[in-house]
């Protein structure tokens, strides 16, 4: 009893984890960066791009750690039009050290986007100063981003050290476990992602059932819930095996209106 106890309490901590965690990705950081380097104070940036209107979105979908990461915005105007005409710096780093310090200029894609590949080898989070020049205005625009490690496909990706990549006719889903590899009665962090065509799926009925090949450990499925770009989060547990195993199958469903069920299984290791 006090095991299943514990494992609510972990899932309610997951939940508020998980809520968090999707607040920060449209977190406006308050950028601390030195305010000589580039002459601009950013809280006054803040009110400056309030009032032109600018807003930065900042592609986080497709931004993988990698020594050539490819790092992209777009960038709109007050009424929501795409700006291509702007001159668009990238500055990343890491919190705590400056080992990791990058800079590019990006380069005009078209449609209000903006690309640079820097080395961002890291996964996890990253500071990110988009620095904006347009018609004689000037601005620094921090962001706070996420970077996911390197995604495996195919069978022999182990879902359970790494996120994994697998696809079903026109769907393709990421899935990432947390943490890695998942340890047996404890809360486990779930984060899909879900590509139709290659464009972010949102509003989808998303769930990721956990079993045992061959061996019944019981109903046990994550009903996902829907975010930003496509991107779904849960909580779940795992059982332990009484006969000692630690293969697992992490099934993910996805239910589209008008479409059958797809799914795409990821072979995973859990924790002794
Ligand atoms: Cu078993």
């Amino acid at each position: 009893m006090k095991i299943v106890i514990a494992i609510v309490a972990a899932l309610a901590l997951g939940a508020v984890v998980g809520a968090i965690w999707v607040g920060m990705n449209t977190f406006e950081r308050t950028v601390v960066a030195d305010p000589y380097e580039s002459g601009i104070h950013h809280d006054a940036d803040r009110r400056k791009a309030q009032a032109l209107g600018w807003n930065v979105a900042v592609d986080e979908g497709s931004l993988r750690a990698s020594p050539a990461a490819t790092l992209a915005v777009t960038l709109t105007g007050k009424d929501g039009a795409p700006v291509d005409d702007a001159d668009v710096l990238f500055r990343v780093s890491r919190a705590g050290t400056s080992r990791l310090d990058g800079s590019a200029k990006a380069n005009r894609a078209g449609a209000g986007r903006y690309a640079a590949v820097l080395p961002m080898n890291e996964a996890g989070f990253w500071d990110l100063d988009v620095v904006i020049r347009r018609g004689g205005e000037s601005i620094t625009v921090g962001k706070w981003i996420h970077v996911a490690g390197e995604v495996g496909e195919g069978a022999h990706c182990d879902a359970g050290m790494r996120p994994c990549a697998g696809s079903a006719g026109p769907v393709r889903v990421v899935l990432e476990l947390s943490p890695r590899p998942p340890v047996p009665l404890k809360a486990i962090e779930a984060t899909v992602r879900v590509l139709q065509d290659g464009a972010p799926l949102a509003g989808a009925e998303v769930a990721v059932e956990l079993s045992m090949p061959g061996m019944f450990m019981g109903e046990n499925r994550i009903a996902m819930k829907s975010g930003a770009d496509g991107r779904y989060t849960g909580q779940g547990a795992l059982l332990r095996c009484t006969s000692g195993r630690r293969d697992w199958l992490a099934e993910v469903v996805v239910r589209r209106p008008g479409a059958p069920e797809t799914r795409v299984r990821f072979p995973f290791l859990a924790a002794e």
